[in-house]
Formats: C-alpha cells, sequence, structure tokens
C-alpha cells in the first residue's frame, strides 16, 4: 500500500515538474524570405501553449487545409500540436482568414499577434498559407515540447513577383514520388509557386503516355551513364544500366500534393532538340532515321526531330493530349533549348518543309525560322487547349510569337522579349544556375562547373539594367527561377546539398523588395538551418565556413566591380 503511494506521488511530482518546466522560448519573425513590414508593439506576448487552438471558418476547405498543415508544422517544432476549430474561441487562437478588399496583391497576408491571440488574414488563401509558412519559420527550434512566446505586432507581407520558380532535372537522374514531394514541401516552405518539372531529355523520358508505350519501354531507359566530366577527355561510363518513369497515377498524385500546397506544376516536353531517347524508339522521327540509342552521356547530340516529317506534328499532338489532362496549370513548357541545326540543314524533308512555308525569306535563318514554324504550331495546338507556352530564350531566334521567355543565356533573352512585348522568366546561369559548384574546393563532389555560391545568388539584381526604368517593361518581368540540372546530382541527398541553402538566396530575390543586406541574410539562415536539421533535409555549409565566405565575397565584389 505504502508503496503504491509512493509510486503514484512520485508520478505526480513528475507530471507537476514537467508542467511547471516547459520552457518558453522566443519567435522571431525575421525569417527566410524576409517579410515586407514587421512592427512589434511593445507590452505582453502572445503565448503559443498546449491549449492554442487553430481557428478556421466552417466551409472553406483550402483554409482548412492550411490550418491542418500549421498544425503539423507547429508539432514538428515545437511537440504542441494545437486542435482545429471552426467556432472561435475568446482566446489564446490563432485565426485564419481572407480579406479580398485588402489593398493587397495576390498572394498577401497580415499577421496581427496581441496577448489574446493571433489573426492571420490572406488577400486570398495563397495569402493565407505563406502566413502560415512565415509563422512556422518564426518558431524557435529545439528539442522536447515548449511553448513560444510570440512578441504582439503586426506583419504584413506581399511577394515581389507573381511567379516564383524552381526547377528540377528528371531525365538525367530521376527520383522517387516522396522524394518530389519532399522538394515540394521544401518549395512550400520558401513561398516558390512553381515547380518547372523537366521531364524528358536526350538521357530519359520520364513519363508514362499512353499512346507510345515505347517512351516507357525504350526511351525512358540507357545503357549506362558517364561518370566523369564530360567535356574532360578518356570518359568512363558506369557500364550500369539505368531508367525509370513516373505513371500517369503518380503524376496525378504530386499534381494534387502541390497543389494542396499552393503549387502550380509546369511540365517540360523539351523540344525539338534534346529528343534522343524518342527517337530511340522512334526512329522514323528522326532526320536519319537512325539507329538511335538513348543519350549515356552529357552535352548536346546532333540528332533532333525531324521537324519535315508531318508524322512528328501528330506524335506531339498526340503527347501533348495527354499532358493537357495530366497538368492543370496554365504554361506548358516546350523547351526549344539547345537545337543544333545540322541534320535539318542535310534533310530532304526539313527543306521541303522550309520551301512551303517560305521559312527561307523570313529575315532568320531557315533552319531557325523552322524552329520557330514548330514550336508555334504546337503552341497553336496548345493555346487551342487553354494553355500558353513557355520556351528557353532559344525560341527567340526564329521569331516566335506569343510565348514567355526563360532567360537562362543571361539576360539578354529577357530583355529581348519585353521589347518585343513578350513576357519573360528570369534564371540566368551566370546566377541561378544550382547545379553550379557552390566552393572551389578540390573536396567537393563532381558538378558540371561554374562557381555560385550563396552570396553570389543573394548578390542578383533581378531585374535587368536595361529596362529597369521603364515600368511597363518590368512588368512583364513575371518572376525569377532557379535551375536544379541533375547530370551529376545521383541521389537525393546530392540534389538537397546543392539546392540548400542556395534556395533560401533564391526566394529573397523572389519574394523580398526590401535593400539587400547579406550579413543579416546569414543571421537568418543560421535559424533556417535549424529548421532543415529539424525536418531532415540535407544542406551545404561553405556559407558558414569563414574561408568560403571571403572568397565567394571577393568573388562577387569583382563581378560588382566588372559590371
Ligand atoms: C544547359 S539550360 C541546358 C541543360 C543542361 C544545363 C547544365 C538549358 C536550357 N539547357 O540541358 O543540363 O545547361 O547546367
Amino acid at each position: 500500500m505504502l508503496k503504491a503511494i509512493a509510486g503514484f506521488s512520485c508520478l505526480a511530482m513528475s507530471f507537476i515538474v514537467t508542467a511547471c518546466c516547459t520552457t518558453t522560448l522566443e519567435a522571431d519573425y525575421r525569417v527566410i524570405p524576409l517579410p515586407e513590414k514587421i512592427e512589434i508593439r511593445s507590452g505582453s506576448d502572445f503565448t503559443l501553449n498546449s491549449s492554442t487552438v487553430i481557428y478556421t471558418p466552417d466551409g472553406n476547405e483550402r483554409l482548412a487545409q492550411t490550418a491542418a498543415f500549421l498544425s503539423s508544422y507547429i508539432n514538428e517544432l515545437t511537440g504542441l500540436q494545437p486542435e482545429i476549430y471552426t467556432s472561435l474561441p475568446d482566446d489564446n487562437y490563432i485565426a485564419l482568414g481572407t480579406d479580398p478588399s485588402l489593398p493587397m496583391k495576390a498572394e498577401s497576408y497580415v499577421l496581427d499577434i496581441t496577448p489574446k491571440g493571433i489573426t492571420l488574414t490572406g488577400k486570398d488563401d495563397a495569402g493565407v498559407f505563406y502566413g502560415a509558412q512565415t509563422l512556422r519559420k518564426s518558431l524557435p527550434v529545439s528539442d522536447g515540447q515548449y511553448h513560444v512566446s510570440m512578441p504582439s505586432g503586426r506583419i504584413t507581407d506581399s511577394p515581389r513577383f507573381g511567379y516564383r520558380g524552381l526547377h528540377l532535372d528528371v531525365a538525367r537522374h530521376m527520383y522517387p514520388v516522396e522524394f518530389i514531394k519532399k522538394y515540394i514541401d521544401l518549395m512550400a516552405l520558401h513561398n516558390i509557386n512553381t515547380l518547372h518539372w523537366h521531364l524528358t531529355d536526350d538521357q530519359g523520358w520520364r513519363i508514362e503516355i499512353k499512346k507510345y508505350p515505347r517512351l516507357a519501354e525504350i526511351s525512358s531507359m540507357r545503357k549506362e551513364t558517364l561518370t566523369t566530366h564530360w567535356e574532360l577527355p578518356d570518359h568512363k561510363y558506369d557500364g550500369t544500366p539505368y531508367g525509370g518513369y513516373y505513371t500517369q497515377d503518380e503524376i496525378r498524385d504530386i499534381v494534387a500534393y502541390a497543389a494542396a500546397r499552393h503549387i502550380d506544376i509546369m511540365p517540360e516536353i523539351d523540344l525539338p532538340g534534346h529528343m534522343l531517347a524518342v527517337l530511340a524508339a522512334y526512329p522514323e522521327l528522326g532526320c536519319t532515321g537512325g539507329p538511335y540509342e538513348v543519350g549515356t552521356h552529357w552535352g548536346v547530340y546532333d540528332d533532333v526531330l525531324c521537324a519535315g516529317n508531318e508524322k512528328s506534328y501528330e506524335f506531339l499532338e498526340n503527347i501533348f493530349a495527354e499532358i493537357v489532362q495530366l497538368f492543370p496549370y496554365k504554361y506548358i513548357h516546350l523547351g526549344g533549348d539547345e537545337c543544333p541545326k545540322v541534320r535539318w540543314k542535310a534533310c530532304p524533308k526539313c527543306q521541303k518543309m522550309i520551301r512551303k512555308h517560305h521559312l527561307h525569306r523570313s529575315g532568320h535563318t531557315p533552319e531557325e525560322a523552322l524552329q520557330a514554324y514548330m514550336m508555334g504550331r504546337i503552341g497553336d495546338y496548345l493555346k487551342a487547349h487553354g494553355k500558353s507556352i513557355m520556351g528557353w530564350d532559344e525560341i527567340l531566334s526564329g521569331g516566335i510569337k506569343n510565348a514567355t521567355i526563360m532567360s537562362w543565356r543571361g539576360e539578354k533573352g529577357c530583355i529581348e522579349a519585353v521589347n518585343n512585348n513578350l513576357p519573360a522568366v528570369l534564371c540566368p546561369y551566370s546566377h541561378l544556375y544550382l547545379d553550379f559548384a557552390q566552393s572551389r574546393s578540390k573536396k567537393e563532389p563532381l558538378t558540371i562547373g561554374g562557381y555560385t555560391p550563396v552570396e553570389k545568388v543573394y548578390s542578383y539584381n533581378p531585374m535587368p539594367a536595361e529596362i529597369a526604368g521603364d515600368a511597363a517593361k518590368c512588368k512583364l518581368v513575371l518572376g525569377v527561377q532557379g535551375n536544379v540540372w541533375t547530370e551529376y546530382l545521383k541521389t537525393e541527398k546530392m540534389v538537397e546539398y546543392m539546392t540548400i541553402p542556395r534556395i533560401d538566396a533564391l526566394t529573397e530575390l523572389q519574394w523580398t523588395s526590401a535593400e539587400k543586406d547579406y550579413p543579416a541574410f546569414l543571421k537568418r539562415l543560421e535559424r533556417m538551418c535549424k529548421i532543415y536539421d529539424k525536418l531532415g533535409y540535407h544542406y551545404a555549409r561553405h556559407a558558414f565556413d569563414p574561408e568560403e565566405q571571403a572568397q565567394a565575397h571577393a568573388h562577387v565584389e569583382e563581378l560588382a566591380k566588372a559590371k
């Protein structure tokens, strides 16, 4: 008996000790991307504790979803798990709501923090989602369960650009569905709203197309992969077949997963170059008829889709008939990059097509005009299906109309596009190719080359000086994107290592309008890294290494001087 009482009292004691010792840590609203305006009021804080609830109005499914996300975000970091209510309690709440009349841009939000509760008002549902991301990132990170003291005040925030993209190449290397979702989660954490999904290339076709089963059977598999750098002599191959593809069910699942997180997926079917994998399965679509094999090394191949053969157009239209069903986003990316013209020059069918459509009198080289003709025809097909097209900046050279230009070879493409009244997205390889090396150290894993440390990404000014003074032209710059090409990124860990934390600098370019302050950014980044640790993301730490910092800084200064 005595023993039992002792046992009981001991248990009770430890409970009280735990309860009274729940630590309270302080939130910090200076997150990444930095909100537009943070005003702190003096006086008492709001305390996030085990009785805090999230209120979401009954009947709004999108907000209910964000409420569920927010509750799980809070749980991941603090161990607390706020319940979700559809009636507003008197106090200790985080209340979600929208107000379309807020005099702010789409995707904006206001957070009002008082001792009684937090009110998160979005201009729209997406705004509420971004407000929830800000709350999440403002939480301190520690072990075990803890309460959070949230300073009273007001946060007013809107994105600088409407198009905030991150790209992923799954053709050179591919990753399981679970990883694509983890990548989407990473994007959500950074307020990035568009996944540019590069699904096809010379080295692999990664999407099931019911009408053309050989794409999955043949085009998705390569016999081996280059293991050395493509520009160095003495190429070595691993001798191991590599491949795979996403089924249409998997694609639908991923699209829905992204949509729940306010992320659109823009599929890219790269054409008419970078299509060797297709030719391996359907050699009649190439100018020479083959034989062809799926690419095993990186770079640019001369064999491209024959643009003089009506069958190529029929093939593309059939492919896109399935693509438009799978991806609800308004844009389809048609590639258009790096398409050598040697085969077309020697191909009677291509030459005949050029003459038939008077492309030799277009003012462009006949073969460039032929590419523009092909992209234009597919573009018209897509337009008839309610889509708009995007393409790499090469498509400007044949005189394309009605396309959004992705400017990757510097800013020239963007400038030319907006001067011709075409919208553009900036992703110059000089600053926004996240497959480039982040350090010059010999200890780095093999990469494609270049040198793009975090500070360099951060230093990029995402508005070309040539058009900055012209408001109408600036408006045509829809946004900014970071590209993750995966020739050398064999594993999921490598993708994370290359993407994080450069994604943090990227999101500041996309979202934040404030003056740059790299040292302050680094402090905020340190806190983000704690979140990465907790969520199990692998990331690069060069930005915190004094030697790397000095090299990166010198490089950025040099570039600024050279300008
Ligand atoms: C250029 S960017 C390419 C890709 C490569 C990348 C490597 C573009 C439109 N084409 O095919 O993977 O460089 O950085």
